[in-house]
């Protein structure tokens, strides 16, 4: 079969007959984000759209602000299919930003506050963005020094856009004009990037498109029963895929409702916003889960108006899945999710046997979904295996990255998640394990090969395996295993090796191990479950 590609290099499109029948089914109705929010303001008018500390922004206004910021980009000659790195701690300007450069058909990049120059050196480069879109400071971190270093790497870059004090960039504020002829953009283009947990040495672009995105969204909208009267909470990094459209900020505008945006994800920051603001929804990660559900014990009353709460990104135990209807008051969802696409949900009126022991069902009645061995062969069916998808919303390659592809792709077009899962009769996934080197820190995904290789360029090591090891909290928790050269090395030193490197803080190992040797499979590869028992058992030759 010929590969199709969007009209942006690098991209895969679906086959036309896959495109056709998602468009048949009535899931891709091509529309761009630019008009969704058009209609959505057409629609909901002067209700409030998106709370921000004290501000409190109609549909209405949001749309026309994001009108002045698309003509303002327009005059700077940001150009439709131009790449624009975003990386906006949670605030109502994220929305202007991102719809604005829907509008004009540029294509922002979600990048997370976290990320440091290695990311965003990197997203720069790869994407060859023309702009870079922050805040000035958040905490003691400026974000203006991040972009004059990322500057010097990332020669494309014309833009520093900076919500706040500019420094030597521009102010966002300044990029404004009055609204004029936006371009005629096609749905089936890519949208925005999302970014790949990932499993090799550098992070993964994913290219969404506009039809595949919105359905992903709607959907989820419905699935959760979103309506006018619901209030969104976001506690995580609105950038991350879960908190944007599962069904998160973008799934409550859709359906007419609030958006809260927290600051801040713990008890003393969001509870206080819950009864103030009167949230009904709200998604999270499970170690925050854990957090809350600890603070609840003395302050239930406060979250009154929670009707349920979206817990996913990692496993969820389903131990601490049972407390969450009588402690927090309020339904659970889990929801098993993927920046690539395949989104699964248990239903509201599920039963609890389900909620608490499984992680849903895909969105789509047209999410393929098989559970394979090692060899691609269908398992029987609650046996477990790997998980393949593919479907109206989940991608058909990463971006510019055909190699790769290659691998994390079956030739019919079935994106490898990398997890272990079992399927049961009704369609309902439990994820159990993983089989992609990645280690989850709580929702927050390492790859191994990532930090190996930049531990690799440190002098005093000689070789190195970053291992997840069981956490009561995080779930794992990471640790480098280190052979030296003969010359000391400790965790001081290896972390602010890796931070010098300017890699995010979330990457940086919780543990150092220094060992005498790593043990090795048949191949000579190291043999990471071997390891991870070793260590375990306190058993690793020093
Ligand atoms: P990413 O591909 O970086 O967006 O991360 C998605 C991955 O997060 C999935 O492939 C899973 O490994 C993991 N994940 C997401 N939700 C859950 C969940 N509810 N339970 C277990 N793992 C999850
Ligand atoms: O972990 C994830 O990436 C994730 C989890 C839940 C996700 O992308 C999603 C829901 O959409």
């Amino acid at each position: 079969m010929a590969e199709q590609t969007l009209g942006l290099a690098g991209t895969t499109a679906w086959p036309a007959e896959f495109a056709e029948r998602y468009r048949k089914a009535g899931y891709w109705v091509g529309q761009t984000f630019g008009e969704a929010l058009r209609e959505w303001a057409q629609r909901s008018g002067e209700a409030t759209a998106v709370v921000c500390g004290e501000r409190r922004w109609s549909y209405r206004e949001l749309d026309q602000r994001v009108d002045r910021l698309a003509a303002g980009l327009q005059q700077l000659g940001i150009q439709p299919k131009q790449r624009v790195v975003v990386q906006l701690p949670n605030c109502a300007e994220w929305f202007v930003v991102c719809f604005a450069l829907f509008r004009v058909g540029a294509i922002p990049l979600m990048a997370l506050p976290a990320h440091r120059l290695a990311e965003i050196g990197y997203f720069c480069q790869h994407s060859e963005a023309v702009a870079y879109v922050i805040a000035d400071k958040v905490g003691s971190f400026d974000y203006r020094n991040l972009a004059a270093e990322v500057k010097a790497v990332a020669p494309t870059l014309e833009h520093v856009l900076v919500v706040g004090e500019s420094g030597q960039f521009t102010a966002l504020a300044d990029v404004d004009a009055a609204p004029s002829q936006f371009p005629v953009l096609d749905p089936a283009e890519v949208a925005l990037f999302q970014l790949s947990g990932g499993s090799t040495g550098v992070p993964k672009l994913i290219a969404r498109t506009h039809d595949d995105y919105l359905y992903s969204v709607r959907a989820s909208a419905e699935i959760c029963e979103l309506d006018a009267s619901s209030v969104y909470l976001c506690v995580l990094p609105m950038a991350h895929n879960f908190p944007m459209s599962s069904p998160g900020t973008l799934g409550t505008l859709a359906a007419g409702g609030t958006v809260v945006l927290a600051p801040q994800p713990s008890p003393d920051v969001a509870f206080p916003l819950i009864a103030r603001e009167g949230v009904t929804i709200t998604g999270m990660v499970p170690p925050l889960a854990l957090l809350w559900l600890d603070a609840a014990a003395k302050r239930k009353a406060e979250l009154a108006s929670l009707k349920q709460i979206l817990v996913g990104g990692a496993p969820f135990g389903a131990d601490t899945a049972r407390r969450v209807q009588p402690e927090l008051g309020c339904q659970l969802q889990q929801v098993y999710g993927m920046a690539e696409g395949l989104v699964n949900y248990t239903r509201l009126n599920d039963p609890a046997e389900l909620i608490c022991h499984t992680q849903g069902r895909p969105i789509s009645p047209l999410d393929e979904v098989r559970i394979v061995d090692d060899e691609d062969n269908d398992v029987p069916l609650g046996e477990l295996g790997h998980l393949i998808t593919r479907g109206p919303y989940t991608i058909r390659g990463y971006y510019q990255a055909a190699e790769h592809n290659q691998r994390a792709f079956t030739s019919d077009g079935f994106y490898r998640t990398g997890d272990l899962a079992r399927l049961n009769a009704a369609g309902y996934v439990s994820v159990e394990g993983r089989a992609k080197d990645q280690i989850n820190r709580g929702g927050e995904k390492v790859a191994a090969e990532e930090i190996e290789q930049h531990l690799l360029n440190h002098p005093a090591i000689h070789d190195v395996a970053l291992v997840g090891l069981p956490d009561r909290f995080l779930g794992e928790r990471t640790c480098a295993v280190i052979v030296s050269n003969g010359v000391n090395i400790n965790r001081r030193e290896v972390v602010q090796f890796l931070r010098s490197r300017g890699l995010a803080e979330y990457k940086l190992p919780d543990l150092v191990e220094i060992v005498a040797s790593l043990p090795k499979t048949g191949v000579g590869k190291i043999n990471k479950r071997l390891l991870r028992e070793q260590l375990s058992a306190g058993s690793v030759p020093a």
